[in-house]
């Protein structure tokens, strides 16, 4: 690819491209071949249109040219009235174009068929490809509408695989999209997206990895707008693969609470993908049988709503679970200023046994000669009752545990630094807050 039409497809690919085995490479080839039919049947059809609007305005100023020279006006008036009520292919918003994209489906390429999929899926161990992707456009279309208004708005998609999201994403006509995919083989179908709505939006495709992906930097042209005011025009949406899912999530809170990657712009929200329960974690509210970490974590900074669930034999290859679509909006103000690796940490611990005494997990916070003296402080500071369980607890009283530890380590790194994992013996937490 010549380094014109990569600017050309704003496509920017890492050179840490693994060696494909040939069957792959074979597959691709189809793929590309079909694909590029299909773009050529697109420009075909785009020229045809671009003639028809030619030889008609000709015709019609060839009529006006006889009715002036005639003086047959009534005529010119009759072929006026008919130009007019003709569909105008041109000077139309990218909006009307992108609904008339959406009417019509003829101008969005279409997607490789669950056959194409199959047989992508058979070069390797389905095991090796841990994500499921989404082929019904009405769930695509809802998990895009769940995300609120993003019409010329700024989208990062993780993770778009043949690109189905992406294609309802795109018939909302954002003003820039930027698509982060990690397997290379997805790039000629999202090349062929990019190419298809190249007048109407900004699309980039990054082939990466998303844990190293800088959102700060995705989105050059979009202000950066005051943190109490209103929601900021920049969206992360995601079908996201179970493995990274959790581990995502919280590097994302963490970026949010620092006000740092997409929230360098305001508070941009999250919508994304997760198998049923750990939707349900999100979200779980005091006492109920969810409630974890998780739970906490993401409403000290955030407001996550569970929309609704897809049934997983909606996806393909069909995972074991179905699977919950959460949004995620940041507070206005969130519910603590202590840093989050110190909140994180003493969190974990909260929850790190959930049917003893939350007492229990906040005293390994301390070193074993100071141990019982301080959590009991720690907990006459908290005003919190150390037999509670830690799903007893609201996100208020956990966070007054954090606010009291952090006072009671503070200009004391021995207590700060100590983890009671690291030296011999001790008790091995039963870590079960993120548990994927
Ligand atoms: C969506 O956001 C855009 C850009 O901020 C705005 O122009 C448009 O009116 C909004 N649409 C709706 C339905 O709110
Ligand atoms: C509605 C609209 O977009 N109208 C535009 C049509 O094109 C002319 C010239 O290209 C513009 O001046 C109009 O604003």
């Amino acid at each position: 690819m010549s380094e014109k039409q990569q600017q050309q497809h704003n496509l920017k690919i890492d050179d840490s491209s693994r060696k494909l085995k040939k069957s792959e490479i074979d597959f691709m080839r189809l793929i590309e071949q079909q694909n590029l039919q299909r773009v050529q049947k697109l420009q075909r059809q785009r020229r045809n249109n671009k003639l028809t609007g030619f030889v008609l305005g000709g015709t019609v100023f060839g009529i006006y040219l006889y009715s002036m020279l005639s003086g047959e006006e009534d005529l010119f008036c009759f072929i006026l009235r008919f130009k007019l009520t003709f569909p105008r292919s041109r000077n139309m918003s990218s909006a009307t174009v992108i609904q008339s994209i959406a009417g019509t489906g003829a101008r969005l390429p279409p997607l490789p068929t669950i056959r194409d999929l199959v047989r992508l899926y058979k070069l390797r161990a389905i095991k090796q490809l841990s994500q499921n992707f989404l082929m019904d456009e009405r769930l695509t279309n809802k998990i895009v509408k769940a995300a609120g208004n993003i019409t010329d708005h700024h989208v990062l998609e993780v993770g778009p695989g043949p690109g189905s999201i992406t294609r309802s994403i795109i018939r909302k006509a954002p003003r820039h999209l930027v698509v982060v995919e990690k397997d290379r083989r997805f790039l000629p179908t999202l090349e062929l997206l990019s190419e298809a709505s190249a007048g109407f939006l900004r699309m980039d495709i990054v082939r990466g990895d998303i844990l190293q992906f800088q959102t700060e930097q995705a989105f050059p042209d979009c202000p950066r707008q005051e943190w109490h005011d209103k929601r900021a025009p920049v969206h992360i949406i995601g079908n996201l693969p179970f493995a990274i899912s959790t581990r995502l999530l919280i590097n994302w809170l963490h970026e949010m609470s620092t006000r740092s990657g997409a929230w360098s712009f305001g508070r941009s929200s999250l919508t994304l993908t997760f198998q049923k329960e750990v939707a349900e974690r999100i979200v779980a509210p005091i006492l109920s049988e969810r409630r974890c970490r998780l739970s906490v974590m993401n409403q000290i900074w955030s407001r996550p709503e569970l929309k609704f669930i897809i049934p997983g034999k909606a996806f393909v290859p069909k995972p074991d679970v179905d699977v919950g679509v959460v949004t995620i909006v940041p507070l206005k103000t969130p519910l603590t200023t202590v840093p989050f690796p110190v909140v994180e940490k003493v969190v974990r611990h909260i929850f790190s046994m959930r049917q003893k005494y939350c007492r229990r997990g906040v005293a390994n916070l301390y070193p074993p000669e100071l141990r019982d003296e301080l959590t009991e402080l720690t907990f006459k500071m908290a005003d919190v009752d150390p037999l509670a369980r830690s799903f007893q607890l609201s996100t208020e009283e956990c966070l007054r545990i954090v606010e009291a530890y952090d006072r009671l380590v503070k200009d004391r790194p021995d207590i700060e630094h100590y983890n009671h994992r690291a030296p011999k013996g001790g008790e091995a937490l039963v870590d079960e807050g993120y548990v994927e």
